[in-house]
């Protein structure tokens, strides 16, 4: 009996671990992305920055119906007045995710595939011409949040904004879709060795980009019909509530 009462203490207190969010290990050193982005930076942004969204969305969502579901599951579901706490927390938590799996330093990086390649030239003409939308994107962010390249609900590429931690898959969002490319521009992100200075944080971290890591995201997003018709649908239905 005794037995049997730690198994059911020790399930439920392992279900309950499970069902927390974590902030993702580096691939990589903090040094290693210098110089672009230096060691301390990507140190605070992680472990306190990163590390806050995380615990405040499991803060957020304890005990509420959005305990014990995905993470992608809760932005879909953020209602468009939700509380702040779940919102700026969830696209907290997704965003940086995002941001640290696609960033590699220069000699661990790979060549973009044929596939993203492809649609680049398609939607931009070339990587340039995408590189200057981001651009304009991120500097044109007023106040702190995101820039995205994202896969829309009908298969193609887009550059799109979002203010503070909100992301194109939240229906808050007015232009929605799957983020495979994000640039935080929040000044935490740049501001020990930036300062005020956003357009060179933004040519450092762009050679940051790991391409062949952008392109296993858009692979993924562009086979996730379940995901972009779900998107499509929403947005469908925003309309109609017009
Ligand atoms: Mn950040």
């Amino acid at each position: 009996m005794r037995n049997q009462l730690f198994l059911f203490v020790l399930l439920l207190a392992l279900s309950s671990f499970a069902q927390s969010f974590v902030v993702p290990k580096l691939p990589y050193a903090y040094s290693d992305y210098a110089p672009n982005i230096d060691a301390q930076t990507m140190e605070i942004h992680l472990t306190k920055h990163h590390q806050a969204y995380v615990n405040n969305l499991n803060k957020a969502i304890k005990g509420t119906m959005f305990d014990g579901r995905s993470l992608e599951e809760i932005l879909l579901s953020i209602p468009p007045v939700a509380a702040d706490a779940l919102r700026n927390n969830a696209g907290g938590h997704y965003n940086h995710s995002l941001f640290w799996e696609i960033l590699a330093p220069k000699s661990s990086q790979s060549a973009c595939g044929s596939s993203l390649n492809e649609a680049i030239i398609a939607e931009f003409g070339n990587i340039d011409s995408l590189k200057k939308q981001m651009f304009s994107a991120a500097m044109s962010r007023f106040g702190s949040g995101w820039a995205w390249l994202i896969v829309t609900p009908t298969g193609s590429l887009k550059v799109t904004s979002t203010a503070n931690q909100d992301n194109p898959l939240m229906g808050v969002c007015e232009v929605r879709g799957i983020p495979v490319l994000g640039i935080d521009v929040w000044e935490h992100a740049y501001y020990l060795n930036y300062q005020n200075r956003r357009a060179d944080y933004l040519t450092a971290v762009w050679g940051l980009m790991d391409w062949s890591k952008i392109t296993e995201k858009y692979d993924s997003a562009k086979a996730n019909v379940k995901l972009l018709s779900r998107l499509k649908g929403d947005n469908k239905k925003k309309k109609k509530g017009k």
